[in-house]
């Protein structure tokens, strides 16, 4: 039995009668007097009773088929202009090529975002989609953002459940969690006034998991934002996964400020102590979405590791060809090998599973792998906490 200090004591009574914490609540987990530790110990106790000692990760892949877009969201490193030097744009020979080297990779997942291209049509990008899946049926393609959702339905002059539907007969799985940033207008205006906004996003969502579609979700963190523009951003997300239920996984972000347009006002990335509490928050607030995950490659190995006991049941996957991040100046590797996530995870007193993009376990053998019917955890809310 933990003991809990009087500050937490009317959270933890929550937790102990299955109620949800509230916005207040949620402010007062990011009041530095509340102790890390005993947050932590909370977070831990909701993570065990969804997922026992399970952690999470899959073999995975990303691909970026250009970086050169409209926008210029200032906290983005990766962007290029279109007549930029950096600026790139992958023709079908690099795209499927990729390809070859996920499978051959014994990937499960290709994760795809990009540019916006200032001279690309709707066409080109629904092909990155039909060439990989037709040569490459095993490959989960999560690709696409409702920000290059909504781009496509402009371009395209039709809805968004068309341009999924079209999306989903070319061979789309699933929806990663980009481009939610932080919602609230306030701090939304000052990072990307231009593009889709927090309704636009949910109904994008909505109409992706209208279409039996699943998806992540996001939060941006560590910026010019404050704690109660994040836990307005949680209370959002949760406010709609009461309605879908869609989201399988959330997965906090921190802001890497390194070559992007903020780097004079956001002089460091948040603390691993910033990134621990987030977590925590996070599941705590988060009592319908199955999985939170500590995305090595923002946190950092050791962070990612130890947020295995704040929360997070989840670390993403081994990861090549990561470009966001890096772009941004993270100096996490490009890759993990499935060796080095499960010895992090052993590490954590954690037993490690591979799963697939819809957490379901793959079983390999040699090179073949196959899936088990998904996990189905146990809702957060669902049990007294012992
Ligand atoms: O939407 C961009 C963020 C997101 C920076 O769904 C930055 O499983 C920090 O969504 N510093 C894209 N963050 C990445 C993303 C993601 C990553 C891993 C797994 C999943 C998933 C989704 O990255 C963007 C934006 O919020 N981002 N630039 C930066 N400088």
């Amino acid at each position: 039995m933990l003991r809990t200090s009087p500050i937490l004591k009317s959270i933890r009574d929550k937790m102990e009668n299955g109620e949800r914490l509230s916005f207040d609540d949620g402010l007062l987990l990011f009041q530095p007097e509340v102790s890390l530790t005993e947050l932590g110990e909370l977070a831990n106790l909701v993570r065990e009773r969804i997922h026992g000692n399970v952690a999470y990760y899959n073999i995975n892949t990303h691909l970026n088929p250009t970086n050169i877009c409209v926008y210029r969201c200032v906290f983005c490193a990766f962007r290029a202009d279109l007549r930029s030097s950096k600026g790139y744009v992958m023709d079908e020979e690099q795209v499927l090529a990729r390809g070859q080297e996920a499978v051959d990779a014994g990937c499960t997942e290709i994760h795809i975002v990009g540019g916006l291209h200032h001279q690309k049509k709707y066409d080109w990008y629904l092909n990155i989609i039909r060439i990989l899946h037709d040569a490459y049926p095993s490959l989960h393609l999560k690709a696409w953002t409702p920000v290059e959702i909504l781009w496509f339905s402009r371009l395209a002059k039709k809805s968004y459940r068309d341009v999924l539907q079209e999306m989903i007969d070319a061979g789309l799985g699933s929806l990663p969690g980009g481009g939610a940033e932080i919602f609230h207008p306030e701090v939304r205006h000052r990072l990307c006034e231009h593009k889709a906004d927090a309704g636009q996003w949910f109904q994008i969502h909505r109409a992706a998991h209208g279409l039996g579609l699943v998806s992540n979700c996001t939060m941006l963190y560590g910026h010019i934002e404050q704690p109660y523009h994040r836990i307005d951003h949680l209370c959002r997300l949760r406010e709609f996964q009461d309605e879908t239920g869609g989201f399988q996984t959330f997965v906090p972000l921190a802001f890497q400020p390194g070559n992007t347009g903020l780097v004079d006002l956001v002089k460091q990335r948040a603390s691993a102590l910033v990134d621990l509490r987030t977590m925590a928050v996070s599941r705590l607030m988060l009592d319908n979405i199955p999985h939170i995950k500590a995305y090595w490659v923002m946190l950092g190995i050791g962070t990612a590791q130890i947020a295995l006991a704040f929360g997070a049941d989840d670390l993403d996957g081994t990861v090549r060809h990561e470009l966001i991040y890096h772009d941004a100046g993270a100096e996490t590797p490009e890759i993990l090998s499935v060796d080095e996530i499960r010895r992090l995870m052993i590490e954590a007193g954690r037993v490690p599973v591979e799963r697939d993009t819809l957490y379901r376990r793959v079983h390999r053998e040699g090179a073949h792998w196959h899936v088990a019917p998904p996990v189905h955890p146990t809702s957060p809310r669902s049990s007294a906490l012992p």
